[in-house]
């Protein structure tokens, strides 16, 4: 009897506390919708079940950044280009290194090992990915992940730094399409040492090939001074290698291999909408090509670019974000690339001499004199257009929009304040910024990594907020625009209608 009693008590309060629980929850949620300062805290509040704690996440992060297997402080490790450190360098032993992922789709040798050297900013950083993986592929090598590294631009660079790779890209997508191992566990079954470089150039970077991997370099007889697998001959201009020759280029029975300058070297072979055959480089041949001509080389670049997307958590906080800014509506989103600092000094340098590149020295010239007004001009007419061209659907979606989010670089603020004036005067639309993102992302998301690293976290918040948008306006030249313009087009998001993009200028 006194048992049933009992359980009668704790069956009535379990259900009592369940009963408060639900209440307490969905309050929050209604919370969510109230009014802005305490949208944010109830926010926090209601996705406050961590989905996973790794060991360097002991923070107040929400969301997962961290990923198994790769240590925060290998990959965010100062290095001092002058003295060098190696990286762990008692740690060496004869077992095969632990793979990231045992069962990915294309499983690589697990005793050779490709390492890529990142080169040039954020999206040039991908794109250096994709190349390493496609020719890691072809060679049967498993593929090193890498240190990424910030843009110069980065205010809180302060000369050069690491950035965690799980804040770049999806690390696990990455390695659950080939096999991948960490640049410790690359260091500990290579001993420290790098075997040979692969590469196009002509010089040899030592300095930074061993800040990039924190490893030496066997030396060798020879010019370098290390084993280099295949490099023009002096006044050669081969700087290309096509997909079929992938092998007969760098193949290599050395284990420890570099991939010094892994950017825009690949040529893959595609086919044009009347199935002519060429070699093209592998982003405009994914780009362009109609589904019946695929050729097996777009199909497997198109993969590993669905594979190489934004981390899972700034995906889903740039979701989640629009979602706070605009529900369900539509929203027109903008990429304005062509800032002052960085993008006008490769302009100046172009217009110095026209000759050497005529496609660019044509673009320099109309952003030098393209102002707010011009660039509101495009994208109305462009929508204009796009909703005479339309059925259905679509008509209903381009009708109700009232919504423009603009990234650029923060340097472009000036700029993007007059275009929003302008489309609020002409059509009553409201323009978003970054200055909105900044806030709501150190709000929701509030944690020493977002107060680290807020500076490259926004740019890559951005690129998930325009990879949403229901029409994109991109800026030509540049590989943010286009890693956005890719992801729409080879990763379909309910809403967006990719066919629609056009450049803003
Ligand atoms: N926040 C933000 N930063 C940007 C934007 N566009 C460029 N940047 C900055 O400029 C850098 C340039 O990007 P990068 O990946 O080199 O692409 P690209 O130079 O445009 O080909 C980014 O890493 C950002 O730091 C933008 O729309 N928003
Ligand atoms: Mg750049």
């Amino acid at each position: 009897m006194q048992n049933m009693a009992n359980r009668r008590v704790v069956l009535t309060s379990a259900i009592a506390v369940t009963f408060l629980l639900t209440i307490y929850n969905n309050r929050g949620l209604v919370e969510v919708f109230a009014n802005d300062t305490r949208r944010y805290t109830s926010l926090r509040k209601h996705v406050s079940t961590r989905e996973y704690m790794h060991e360097d996440q002991k923070n107040s992060c929400l969301y997962k950044w961290a990923v198994d297997g790769l240590s925060l402080d290998v990959y965010e490790a100062e290095v001092d280009q002058t003295v060098y450190q190696p990286l762990l360098s008692n740690l060496i032993s004869n077992e095969l290194p632990r793979p990231l992922n045992r069962n990915p789709k294309y499983i690589l040798n697990p005793d050779k090992y490709l390492l890529p050297i990142l080169e040039g900013g954020p999206n040039n950083q991908i794109f250096c990915m994709r190349e390493t993986i496609f020719i890691a592929i072809k060679l049967n090598r498993t593929v090193v992940i890498p240190r990424f590294y910030k843009h110069f631009t980065d205010t809180q660079a302060d000369g050069f730094a690491f950035i965690y790779p799980g804040h770049r890209i999806n690390i696990e997508s990455v390695c659950n399409l080939v096999s991948c191992i960490s640049l410790n566990e690359f260091h500990r079954t290579c001993e420290g040492q790098i075997d040979a470089v692969m590469t196009f150039r002509t010089i040899i970077e030592n300095k930074g090939i061993m800040a990039h991997s924190g490893m030496i370099m066997k030396p060798s007889a020879g010019e370098f001074g290390v084993k280099v697998i295949y490099h023009p001959f002096p006044g050669s201009r081969k700087n290309k290698v096509y997909s079929k020759e992938i092998r007969k280029t760098f193949h290599s029975e050395d284990r420890c291999l570099i991939y010094q300058r892994p950017l825009f070297n690949l040529l893959i072979e595609s086919r044009n909408n009347i199935g002519k055959v060429s070699k093209k480089k592998a982003l405009a041949a994914i780009s362009e090509q109609g589904g019946n001509y695929k050729t097996t080389d777009v199909e497997l670049m198109e993969d590993i670019t669905r594979h190489t997307q934004a981390s899972p958590y700034i995906a889903k906080l740039a979701a989640e974000f629009l979602q706070h800014l605009v529900g369900n509506r539509p929203i027109v989103t903008v990429h304005w690339r062509y800032n002052q600092g960085d993008y006008f000094r490769r302009c100046r340098f172009v217009l110095k001499k026209p000759e050497s590149l005529p496609g660019m020295t044509k673009l320099c010239s109309k952003v030098m004199n393209y102002t707010p007004e011009d660039a509101v001009g495009t994208v109305l007419q462009k929508l204009s257009t796009d909703l005479h061209n339309s059925a259905g659907r679509r008509v209903k979606n381009l009708k109700s929009i009232r919504d423009v989010y603009i990234a650029a670089p923060p340097s472009e603020k000036l700029f993007v304040d007059k275009m929003a004036k302008i489309l609020w005067k002409r059509k009553g639309w409201t323009v978003h910024t970054s200055e909105e993102l900044e806030d709501y992302f150190t709000k929701v998301y509030d944690c020493d990594v977002t107060k680290k690293h807020s500076y490259d976290l926004i740019s890559s918040l951005e690129m998930e907020i325009c990879a949403r948008g229901t029409v994109f306006f991109r800026s030509e030249v540049s590989t943010w625009s286009n890693n956005v313009r890719v992801s729409r087009l080879l990763c379909a998001r309910e809403g967006t209608f990719p066919d629609m993009d056009s450049p803003i200028l």
